[in-house]
């Protein structure tokens, strides 16, 4: 019986990193998977969560129970706060149902769970291009969903979203579109709150934008704080924390009253329940020492700005190699490479081809997505260099 499967289609993100570990040549770099390294190429462990790992190991008081279903209380507690702000309404009023996930994507798969519950029929809409997984999340959970020009093209969206049919489902990129790095400014935002019907909001990158909290969480206390819509934002600590391994996030359910949270809450468990039962302690540990103690936090929050500090850096220094070797734009839409330095977040949406990427990885050992999205943590100041005189050989092939 087993013998009738057939092999599924590798991730084609994680594809990526599976070419590069498998690729000896000493030249090799990796610009797939959206994980941050420092400027030597390496993983980053931020020091408040190696400060927070040595507390929570030295504390003999604490143990290794289950958690509840729902996650850990503390965390609970704290996680909407970082997202609304800690005097959000919604927040103050206890009008949040908070259930902690298996980081960003759990979320989201609880999320697209519970909208299929109670809102089966609904249209999904995902802007073109996005994360690959939203497509894949949503046609699990059973639901329909329509891919469609949104963002760059803000015209489009808007028609688009005031066109949508009522009981429509729209997820948004909070901040730092992946993979195009190109966000609605403020104005658009509010322009977009007019015709939002029910939104998600996928917060992956919160922080790594602007290296500010609160900045990179604006569309969402906007829709939720002054507008007082009701909303579902899901977290990532991957990133922003640093956590990739350790799944950690939440998917918060923002509401109009108490009572609609409480209910929705015990929903969300019912969903965790016969799925995983309860999420994993660590993370939900990490991010609560952290965010309890204000000198940790102060920490994280300097940690995060250097982050996102240099990637801004690496993507003036990738521009100013392409302008000092002349290398012409990607194609007849561009007229210099400026978008990359006006993009934000992790990723570069370069404007390479297909055939360009498969000759920066074929010929030089430069690894992206084909769609010609660059992970700008994997550039830095001894490799920058080498990928725009790359890129150039690529453009001129
Ligand atoms: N959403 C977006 C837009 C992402 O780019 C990612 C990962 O990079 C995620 C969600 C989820 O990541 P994780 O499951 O590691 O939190
Ligand atoms: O876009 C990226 O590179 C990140 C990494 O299932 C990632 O989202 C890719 C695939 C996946 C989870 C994370």
């Amino acid at each position: 019986r087993w013998s009738e499967v057939t092999m599924a289609p590798a991730d084609p993100i994680l594809g990526v990193a599976v070419a590069y570990n498998a690729d000896p040549s000493p030249k090799k770099v990796n610009l797939g998977i959206g994980a941050y390294r420092d400027s030597e190429g390496k993983p980053l462990v931020l020091q408040c969560v190696r400060e927070a790992e040595k507390r929570i190991a030295n504390d003999e008081a604490l143990n290794k129970e289950y958690l509840p279903v729902q996650g850990f209380d503390r965390f609970l507690k704290i996680t909407p706060q970082i997202i609304f702000g800690k005097d959000s309404p919604a927040v103050v009023e206890g009008r949040v149902a908070v259930c902690q996930s298996l980081s960003g994507t759990g979320a989201l798969r609880i999320a697209a769970e519970f909208i299929a519950m109670y809102n089966p029929g609904t249209m999904v809409y995902i802007s073109n291009p996005s994360w690959g997984n939203h497509h894949t999340i949503f046609k699990k959970a059973g639901l329909k969903y329509l891919n469609k020009t949104m963002g760059l093209d803000f015209d489009g969206m808007v028609a688009d979203l005031s066109a949508a049919p009522r009981g429509s489902t729209f997820v948004l990129h909070t901040v730092a579109h992946n993979p195009t790095g190109v966000d609605p400014s403020q104005d658009q935002w509010k322009k977009l709150a007019d015709v939002c019907q029910e939104a998600i909001f996928d917060t992956a990158y919160q922080g790594y934008a602007s290296g500010d909290l609160e900045r990179d969480a604006w569309a969402v206390r906007y829709f939720a704080n002054t507008r007082g819509l009701e909303l579902m934002v899901t977290q990532s600590y991957s990133k922003n924390f640093g956590l990739y391994g350790e799944r950690i996030g939440a998917l918060n359910v923002a509401v109009k009253s108490k009572d609609t949270a409480a209910k929705i809450s015990s929903q969300l468990k019912g969903i965790v329940r016969p799925m995983y039962s309860n999420p994993q302690l660590h993370g939900a540990r990490l991010v609560t020492w952290v965010m309890e103690d204000p000198a940790l936090k102060a920490l994280w929050e300097k940690e995060l700005k250097e982050m996102s500090d240099r990637i801004t850096e690496m993507r003036s220094s990738l521009v100013a190699a392409l302008v000092e070797i002349n290398c012409p734009p990607p194609n007849a839409n561009f007229r210099n490479w400026n978008h990359i330095t006006s993009q934000i977040g992790m990723f570069a949406f370069t404007g390479l081809s297909e055939k360009h990427c498969s000759l920066l990885t074929g010929k030089h050992h430069i690894y992206c997505t084909k769609n010609g999205r660059f992970s700008m943590a994997g550039v830095n100041p001894s490799n920058v260099k080498y990928i725009a005189a790359a890129m150039k050989d690529a453009i001129n092939s």
